[in-house]
């Protein structure tokens, strides 16, 4: 394929700047990169699990239409957020231990701007809540009660969960559970976390993480989604992260700032994402019931995915492709 001049010009710079914080045992991080079925510049557009597909069409609507990454991502999570069927994120996501849906979300752009909430309840898109601390206040993070009222100043829509249908799951699952109602479990029937990474046409990276977490988690749990540097990162010289699975496993990593970093060594997309699943595994002595996976796209849209145990998968749409691809694993369940 033939690379127009100025294209070409313009990813030499990028690979001028890449090389000069390049440590010197890295493999040669552009030459191995370039990946020649995205533009230069993207666009491309990446989200975990198959509700990523509908979530990708969201974002594509902006990013085909020379849109920024950031208001993609945002457009993509609102999807997943008002999907009353998906049971892990937004306004149809289940409740904790007692009985709150408790929601997670946070967004960074290209600027290393970032923004989060945690622990909020009743309000229908934690993202752009996210969204508005970022570019409205001095934080970063807004918890609780006080993301709750942020939200409301702001004239966020509020919802009233748990859906009844939900409601009526957790109490049996309350009825029935009388062991685990002390020590929830996480399996990989039981979370979908919505994570997106894209990439614009001027070649921005932004990301996006939306959760209700853990299904009947202990009241005040905040899982690895609305930490920055855990459930997302995005550096624009180098790429993006984001994670799914057990958010304590992935803090204690702090996941996708490890990704970000090993892809700034040198290492592809896929071979980070590995790395950081290996790091996970140890330092778990038991792995039992443990699926985590990140999901990474560097600077030139290059895609890797890899998560502890088989299942995990992610939607990928770029101009030529649009598709659900299963990432490569550690293990079988
Ligand atoms: C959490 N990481 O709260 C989230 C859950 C998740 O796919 O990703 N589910 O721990």
């Amino acid at each position: 394929m033939t690379i127009q001049r100025r294209t070409f010009f313009k990813w030499g710079l990028t690979g001028i700047a890449l090389s000069l914080f390049k440590p010197a045992k890295a493999t040669e991080y552009v030459d191995q990169t370039i990946n020649m079925d995205v533009k230069p510049g993207g666009p491309i557009v990446l989200s975990t699990w198959n509700h990523g597909l509908i979530a990708n069409k969201a974002a594509w609507e902006v990013l085909s239409k020379g849109g920024k990454s950031l208001d993609a991502v945002e457009q993509a999570a609102r999807i997943t957020e008002s999907d009353v069927k998906n049971r892990s994120v937004g306004i149809g996501g289940m409740p904790d231990r007692d009985g709150h849906v408790t929601l997670d979300a946070c967004i960074m752009d290209e600027n290393s701007r970032c923004g989060s909430v945690a622990f909020l309840e009743g309000i229908a898109h934690p993202i752009s809540v996210a969204r508005k601390i970022m570019e409205s206040t001095q934080h970063v993070m807004l918890v609780g009660e006080g993301a709750k009222q942020f939200a409301i100043q702001h004239g966020f829509d509020r919802i009233k969960t748990p859906l009844p249908e939900v409601k009526e799951e957790w109490k049996k699952w309350k009825a029935e559970n009388k062991d685990l109602f002390k020590k929830p479990e996480i399996n990989h029937e039981n979370h979908d976390t919505i994570g997106i990474i894209a990439l614009d046409a001027d070649g921005n990276l932004s990301g996006a993480c939306t959760t209700s977490g853990w299904a009947y988690k202990l009241p005040g749990r905040v899982g690895d989604s609305p930490i920055i540097g855990a459930g997302l990162f995005v550096d624009n010289e180098v790429g993006a992260a984001v994670a799914t699975g057990l958010g304590e496993a992935i803090i204690r990593v702090a996941g996708s700032h490890t990704v970000v970093e090993l892809m700034r060594q040198g290492f592809s997309p896929q071979e980070a994402c590995q790395k950081a699943v290996e790091r996970i595994i140890s330092k778990h002595k038991d792995m039992t019931g443990l699926q985590c996976g990140f999901l990474a796209l560097d600077k030139f849209g290059n895609v890797g995915a890899y998560s502890s145990f088989n299942g995990f998968n992610y939607a990928k749409k770029t101009h030529k492709e649009e598709a659900l691809i299963d990432a490569t694993f550690n293990r079988k369940w």
